[in-house]
């Protein structure tokens, strides 16, 4: 028989840009959800599971909800996928900046009390801000809400308060037989985990606009292909809309894509633990951002 253990799924939710995709990567420690300082950046849930002695914690990132989504497919499709995360979930976890609840938040705490789970606020980014400052947030977050089980002051990037954010955690976690295999890190495949390493590398190159024009699927992956030098060979697509904006991906004499392949190959060979040889193109998929069908290729 199974030993009874605290295990659960942890909806991660939040506005953009908070750090969920930060804290996420941080608690399991391993690189799997794509982060930049661009809001925004996450477009799809993203299971990363957390293995202990006495615990299986089950973390989903989830893209960020804007105070005004955008109305195309891409844009359904990510709110759906915080909608799900909370369906699934046997706890939530509110990331905030080190500011005062706002709309988005109260929102996002009308879908945790429609899903009648327990929750918890994290109050990210403790190293941009003074000690003292923290106060007034956690108090309107207390006012807020007055059933939250713990609001913990936390910084993804520094690590700071994160043993406390996990104990609180498990400690509000189900008992139950263990969910999840031991050997399993995450539900998505190498493959979607790499498209979204290169998509993070060119929320990094490309300025404003681009990144969101783009979108990145992985067509050949060729593992340790003698042809190629005993490397792997992975060649990949980055789709933007217009014409225009190929341009803009590819660079003068194609140096930006270049840079894009510099930054994420070592990335690449470290979630594969194998040298890999990267060959990316720009192409144009006009409205992609509306074709559904598309949009649920690229998850696969
Ligand atoms: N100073 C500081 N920056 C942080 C911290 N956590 C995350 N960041 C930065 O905040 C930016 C956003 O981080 P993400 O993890 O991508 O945020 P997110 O909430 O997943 O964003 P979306 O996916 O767009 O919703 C990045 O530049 C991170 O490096 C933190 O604790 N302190
Ligand atoms: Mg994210």
């Amino acid at each position: 028989m199974s030993p009874i253990i605290r295990a659960g799924y942890v909806a991660i939710v939040g506005r953009p840009n908070v750090g969920k995709s930060t804290l996420v990567n941080n608690l399991v420690g391993t690189r799997l959800a794509a982060v930049s300082p661009k809001p925004q950046t996450s477009r799809y849930r993203i299971l990363a599971v957390l293995h202990g002695d006495d615990f299986q914690v089950g973390l989903l990132d989830t893209p960020g909800r804007p105070a005004e989504p955008r109305i195309d497919a891409l844009s359904r499709r990510m709110l759906r996928e915080t909608r799900q995360a909370l369906e699934i979930a046997d706890l939530a976890v509110l990331v905030s900046a080190p500011r005062t609840p706002g709309d988005v938040e109260e929102t996002l705490l009308d879908e945790i009390r429609a899903q009648d789970i327990p929750a918890i606020v994290a109050v990210n980014k403790l190293d941009t801000v003074r000690k003292g400052s923290l106060l007034p947030v956690i108090e309107a977050y207390n006012n807020l809400y007055d059933e939250f089980r713990d609001i913990v002051p936390i910084s993804a990037r520094t690590g700071d308060g994160l043993d406390s954010l996990l104990q609180r955690i498990i400690a509000n976690l189900p008992e139950q037989e263990p969910l999840f295999d031991p050997s399993t890190l995450t539900d998505r495949s190498e493959t979607f985990l790499i498209s979204e390493l290169i998509r993070e590398g060119v929320f990094a190159v490309y300025g404003d606009e681009v990144p969101y024009a783009t979108a990145v699927e992985v067509e050949k992956h060729v593992p340790q292909d003698p042809e190629h030098g005993d490397k792997d060979f992975i060649e990949a697509s980055v789709y933007v809309e217009r014409s225009s904006q190929r341009g803009i991906v590819v660079g003068k004499g194609g140096q930006a894509l270049k840079d894009v392949g510099v930054r994420v190959r070592p990335l690449i060979e470290e979630l594969l633990g194998r040298p890999v040889m990267l060959s990316l193109w720009a192409r144009t998929r006009p409205r992609w951002r509306r074709d559904d069908r598309f949009l649920r290729m690229l998850e696969e």
